[in-house]
């Protein structure tokens, strides 16, 4: 079975979160502070199944600079 690993990167509110909801289905902003906001503050995780049986997840990053911390937690993940 092949996996493949997407992150998202980005500028605060430039769609990201929802590039991997039109993907997926999910929404990756699940914190009830992120649906006030409208933002992505922890990390976000996706998946999905591609034909082959190739297992596609997605890492989804907060853009705000204040966040920075959890985005680059995010990118070390799956850049390793
Ligand atoms: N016009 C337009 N608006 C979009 C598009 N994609 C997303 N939006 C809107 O842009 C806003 C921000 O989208 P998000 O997906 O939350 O952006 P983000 O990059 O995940 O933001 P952060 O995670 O906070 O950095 C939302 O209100 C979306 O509805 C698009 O293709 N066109
Ligand atoms: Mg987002």
């Amino acid at each position: 079975m092949k996996h493949l690993i997407l992150g998202t990167a980005g500028h605060i509110d430039h769609g990201k979160t929802s590039l991997v909801k039109a993907l997926t289905g999910i929404d990756t902003d699940r914190l009830k502070e992120e649906k006030a906001r409208g933002i992505t503050i922890e990390l976000g995780f996706a998946h999905l199944e591609l034909p082959e049986g190739i297992q596609f997840g997605i890492v989804d990053v907060p853009g705000h600079e204040r966040f920075v911390r959890a985005m680059v937690a995010g990118v070390a993940a799956w850049t390793w």
